[in-house]
C-alpha cells in the first residue's frame, strides 16, 4: 500500500463539488450514489440517516506518524457526503475513549498497515483496501452501463485488486487478472475459483494482448504508467485505484470522460455507508 503524502490529498476538500459532477458524469451516480451501488443499499435511506451518524476520525500517532491534512481530509469527505463527522482533537488511544464518552456512532483512523472505520454500536469494520477495491469495481459497472458478461482486467492482485475482482464478479463480469509477477495472480485465482465457475476467471500473463482483449480496467497497482498510452484506445474504459495513477497524463488526456480515479473520496464514502448499513454478522 502506497503511503500517501500531504501534496496528494491536501486539495481534495475544495475539489469535492466539482469531482461529484465529474463522477455524475462519467457513471451517472455521485460520490454516494457510487458507494450505495458498492454496498447493494438505498440512495435515500442512507442519505435519510447519515446526517445523525456521528463520525470521529482519530489521528494515529503510530509508525511513521501524522499525514499532515490527512484526517481533516477524511472528515471532509464525509461531511461532503452527508455525515456528521469531525476530527477528534485528541488522538491515538485517547481518541477512542473520547469517541466512546462522547457515544459517537463510529470512528475511523489509520496506522501504517490499515485504515478502518469502526461502527461502535454494532462491531462492523469497513476496511479501506476491501472497500476500495469494491467502489471502483461498482464504479466500473456503472461506466459500462452493467459489466455482465464483459471482460474486466484486473491489474494488480493485491488486497485492493482481490476485492475489485469479487465485486467484478458479483456483477458477473469475467474477470481477467494480471500481476507483474506469476504468483499473486495464481493464488488469486486459486480463492476466486470457489466464487465462480473455472471459465469466469482467467490470468493473463501478456499485458499487451490483456489490454488488447479487455475494453474495462481495474488499475490497482503502487506503480504510475502501467498503461502505455499506445494501447489506450477510444472504448476503454479504466476505474483506478491504484495510486500513483497507472495512467500518464497525455492518457488522461486520450480517455478524458473514461477514467475514475482518485486517493481517499470513493473509499472513504464506501467505508461510511458500510458501517452505516451492515448488518452484524450472527456468531455462528
Ligand atoms: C489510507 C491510505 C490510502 C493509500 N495509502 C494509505 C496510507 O497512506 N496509509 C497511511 C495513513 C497514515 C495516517 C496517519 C494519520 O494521519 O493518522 N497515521
Amino acid at each position: 500500500m502506497t503511503r500517501l503524502k500531504s501534496s496528494d490529498i491536501c486539495d481534495i476538500a475544495l475539489r469535492l463539488e466539482k469531482y461529484d459532477q465529474q463522477l455524475l458524469k462519467i457513471t451517472g451516480r455521485t460520490l454516494v450514489g457510487i458507494a450505495c451501488h458498492a454496498c447493494n443499499v438505498d440512495e435515500r435511506t442512507v442519505r435519510q440517516k447519515s446526517p445523525s451518524f456521528l463520525i470521529d476520525v482519530i489521528p494515529v500517532t503510530s509508525g511513521q506518524g501524522i499525514i499532515t491534512d490527512f484526517s481533516k481530509t477524511v472528515a471532509s469527505i464525509l461531511k461532503f457526503s452527508g455525515f456528521n463527522a469531525r476530527v477528534s482533537d485528541t488522538h491515538d488511544t485517547a481518541g477512542i475513549v473520547q469517541a466512546y464518552e462522547n457515544r459517537s456512532d463510529a470512528v475511523m483512523m489509520a496506522d501504517d498497515k490499515r485504515f478502518v472505520g469502526i461502527n461502535l454500536n454494532n462491531r462492523c469494520v469497513a476496511d479501506n483496501s476491501e472497500v476500495t477495491g469494491r467502489v471502483f469495481a461498482a464504479a466500473l459497472d456503472l461506466m459500462a452501463k452493467g459489466i455482465k458478461d464483459r471482460d474486466a482486467l484486473v491489474m494488480g492482485c493485491g488486497p485492493v485488486g482481490k476485492a475489485a475482482a469479487i465485486a467484478l464478479l458479483s456483477f458477473n463480469a469475467r474477470v481477467v487478472l494480471y500481476d507483474n509477477r506469476p504468483e499473486p495472480a495464481r493464488i488469486l485465482q486459486k480463492s476466486l475459483s470457489a466464487l465462480a465457475p473455472e471459465n469466469q476467471v482467467r490470468i493473463e500473463e501478456d499485458l499487451e494482448k490483456a489490454l488488447l482483449d479487455c475494453q474495462y480496467i481495474i488499475e490497482a497497482t503502487p506503480v504510475q504508467n502501467t498503461i502505455p498510452e499506445k494501447l489506450i484506445s477510444g472504448r476503454m474504459g479504466i476505474a483506478a485505484p491504484g495510486v500513483p495513477l497507472g495512467v500518464s497524463s497525455k492518457g488522461c488526456g486520450i480517455l478524458k470522460d473514461r477514467l475514475v480515479h482518485d486517493k481517499l473520496e470513493l473509499g472513504v464514502t464506501a467505508m461510511a455507508v458500510s458501517i452505516l448499513t451492515q448488518k452484524e454478522e450472527t456468531r455462528s
